[in-house]
């Protein structure tokens, strides 16, 4: 288990409009094992808004001791506070904020306690009554007693090296699909909501996002070396699995990659949800261009295929760093063998950051222009303004390391950000699809919890506007299906707006 995790989300747990950061973490067998042992738990750290943080776990209660994985902070029962779920091997957690700087753990209640090894996790309102529902992967149906000795299967090996085995050759489980009933309470209904997993897939990450732009947000799953998900909502209920023929749900060649996390965004601007999949190393990460839902390998046309090749890919994400208008990709990585140093590559790998060309091409930045250099086994990745100052941050989890915060630093564009609060949608705005116009781009994007690897980004939309001194017009449509329009808006501002309201709050800013 300690190969894979674990998540980090970026939320705003007190409130005070500056964004926290939650670190998943994992455990040991011999924890498990004996319960008299000081268990490893999750860290949450408060922004204190100077550039520092406070350890704030244990006054906060937000205490998860199991063995960690994943992460999805969204407000499930709309009472304006930040709620925190986890993946666990063992029992997940639902984490209920009180409001007052504190948690409880719900997940009895809650019914969403899982079970075995649960992975990716991530909040949408499949059927748009406003309550957030809830999307768990699992990855294999893991029994120490039952695994096999490094090198004692084909499936143990690493380019001739014994190594820890699976997933192939180990049984997987089938994802958990849970509808919120409202009173804080969820069932599970994947089965009759038609989230049939019956191949018992190794799911790792999931997003939520509307890939057809029918109105309906669908789900795309990530899959440790089988075929990757895409779940398309049919907008009664129900969905259905489209992703091979939809064009993502393996390589280009037709192969099942091995993959980890996921990054959406509309990185051509033409208005459909992109998607980049990090994938095992000796292979590519892959790039799948949507053109009216159907989508297209585009990794090696977009520069992106041998600058993946050695490495394992983690976190990733779509993040306009240099606030040009034009989203540029980051992608965590590390391998996740120890051994890889006596098999032709490194445990330790660099993170990259590569930067959008705006023609449909991408180009590595070096490490010392990017700041990656140092070299971890990185996991999860998750981005937000941590200054409030328009820029984006990058929080990293590493395994058996402090984690990383990159801060940016380059010379950047204008920018601007918006807050979204729903009244008939949930609270949060899961769902709700923004697209910003100015300097002569149209830009999209859509309000989740729930991306990367196992990790969760902040819930408040970023763009970078170039040098465009205005923003000709932001057009949201509601999860709710409720649309608005705001025209001529100044740039290098927080945007605050409420479902229904008809007007933008602007507010002071350090930016
Ligand atoms: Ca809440
Ligand atoms: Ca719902
Ligand atoms: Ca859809
Ligand atoms: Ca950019």
């Amino acid at each position: 288990m300690e190969t894979v995790g674990s998540g980090v989300a970026l939320l705003d747990y007190n409130g005070d409009g500056l964004t926290d950061i939650f670190l998943v973490n994992g455990s040991s067998l011999e924890v498990l094992a004996d319960p008299s042992l000081p268990r490893p738990s999750s860290r949450l750290f408060r922004n204190n808004g100077d550039g520092t943080f406070t350890d704030v776990t244990k006054a906060s209660g937000l205490v998860n001791e199991g063995w960690g994985m994943g992460v999805a902070a969204a407000d499930y029962d709309n009472d304006g506070h930040t709620d925190v779920f986890v993946t666990n091997f063992g029992s997940n957690a639902l984490f209920h904020n009180n409001g007052d700087g504190t948690f409880t753990n719900v997940t009895r209640e809650a019914g969403l306690g899982g079970g075995n090894w649960s992975t990716g996790c991530a909040w949408g309102d499949y059927d748009g009554d406003g309550r957030l529902d809830l999307y768990v992967a699992r990855y294999v149906d893991f029994d120490r007693a039952r695994i096999p000795r490094p090198g004692t299967a084909n499936y143990c090996l690493y380019r001739g090296i014994p190594v820890a085995c699976g997933p192939r050759g180990l049984p997987g489980l089938p994802d958990l699909f849970y509808r919120n009933e409202g009173h804080g309470r969820f069932r599970e209904i994947s089965v009759e909501a038609g989230i049939i997993d019956s191949d018992k897939a190794y799911g790792f990450s999931v997003v939520w996002c509307d890939f057809d732009n029918d109105g309906h947000p669908d789900i795309y799953v990530a899959n440790d070396s089988m075929a990757n998900f895409l779940w398309h909502n049919k907008g009664n209920g129900t969905f259905e699995e489209i992703g091979v023929e939809a064009g993502c749900a393996l390589s280009g060649d037709g192969r099942a990659q091995s993959s980890m996390g996921i990054a959406v965004g509309d990185y051509n601007n033409d208005g459909w949800m992109d998607l980049l999949v990090t994938n095992f190393s000796e292979d590519y990460n892959t790039l799948y261009r949507n053109q009216s839902g159907q989508f297209d390998d585009v990794t090696f046309e977009a520069g992106l295929g041998t600058a993946s090749f050695s490495q394992l890919g983690w976190g990733t994400g779509f993040i306009d760093y240099d606030n040009d208008g034009w989203k540029d990709l980051f992608v965590a990585n590390g391998h996740i063998y120890p051994q890889a140093d006596k098999a032709g590559n490194t445990y330790f790998q660099n993170n990259q950051l590569f930067r959008n060309t705006r023609n449909g091409r991408f180009v590595l930045l070096g490490h010392g222009e990017s700041g990656f250099t140092q070299a971890w086994s990185s996991r999860g990745a998750a981005f937000g303004d941590l200054a409030n100052s328009g820029r984006i941050w990058i929080a990293v989890n590493n395994i058996d390391r402090e984690p990383c915060l990159y801060q940016p630093v380059s010379l950047a564009g204008a920018w601007a950000r918006f807050k979204l609060i729903g009244t008939s949608s949930n609270r949060d705005a899961i769902g709700a699809r923004v697209q910003v116009t100015a300097g002569g781009v149209t830009q999209t994007d859509e309000v989740r919890s729930g991306e990367s690897y196992l990790s969760s980004s902040e819930v408040r939309l970023h763009f970078g506007l170039g040098e465009a001194m205005a923003i000709d017009q932001v057009a949201i449509r509601w999860p709710s299906g409720r649309t608005e329009k705001h025209t001529h808006l100044a740039v290098n501002r927080q945007y605050t707006f409420v479902e229904g309201s008809g007007s933008a709050k602007a507010e002071d800013t350090d930016g």
